[in-house]
């Protein structure tokens, strides 16, 4: 009995040091976007002003999207695909309420194989990350990682690379690194990018990639 009681006491001192110690935890990202567009990798008709535009996008819950594959382009993703303006696109974000918890505004890449770092924090309510950035000179092209969920089975990811895949917002024509282009019109739904322009031997090289790891902040 007494052996309990010991033992008792030093799980509730343990306890209580670890909460005084510790504090609540807050769960950072680090994000970095890594550019792999580049003329040994996509040779034909490589552009030489190659950027990518401000990197924009949100850390949400399962309930909204920043774009989907398949549907027609909001006017927030047909700019910036087309001009790389991220105005209207980080209104539309905003409009999600709750199930938005961070908007996610990082600067552009300035050459095709630049990287471009950021931060940002998560919670448990909103556990997922969708970026977007133009891939510029194009038509209405653009790099994007969609509805990417940072907790699956209930633990947070410590460190994971995703390639970026490229989309064609369907907004404009056109299959060559240019800004002037006629209007898709009607607007065609939004598909993985499939241009002779950026493929290399049959396939899509990654144009950019996505680094994300974790790490923990102790609040007192
Ligand atoms: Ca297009």
């Amino acid at each position: 009995m007494r052996h309990l009681l010991i033992i008792g006491i030093t799980l509730l001192y343990l306890t209580s040091c670890k909460k005084e110690e510790f504090g609540n935890e807050d769960i950072i990202y680090t994000i970095s976007f890594v550019g792999n567009w580049n003329n040994i990798n996509h040779p034909l008709n490589y552009p030489s002003d190659d950027h990518f535009s401000p990197i924009t996008g949100m850390i949400h819950n399962d309930k909204v999207s920043l774009f989907k594959k398949g549907s027609i382009a909001s006017s927030g993703i047909e700019i910036m695909s087309e001009s790389g303006n991220t105005t209207i696109l980080i209104s539309e974000i905003a409009q999600n309420g709750n199930n938005v918890f961070k908007t996610i505004k990082m600067s552009g890449a300035n050459t095709g194989i630049d990287t471009v770092k950021y931060q940002f924090d998560v919670n448990d309510s909103h556990t997922y990350i969708s970026l977007v950035s133009m891939i510029a000179p194009s038509p209405d092209w653009f790099v994007a990682l969609n509805n990417y969920n940072l907790k699956p089975n209930g633990e947070w990811i410590q460190k994971v690379t995703i390639p970026m895949l490229a989309y064609d917002a369907g907004t404009e024509e056109g299959i060559e690194y240019s800004y002037s282009n006629d209007d898709e019109i009607p607007k065609l739904p939004i598909t993985l990018l499939d241009v002779p322009t950026i493929k290399n031997e049959n396939s899509i090289k990654p144009l950019a990639y996505i680094i994300l790891e974790k790490y923990i902040v102790y609040n007192n």
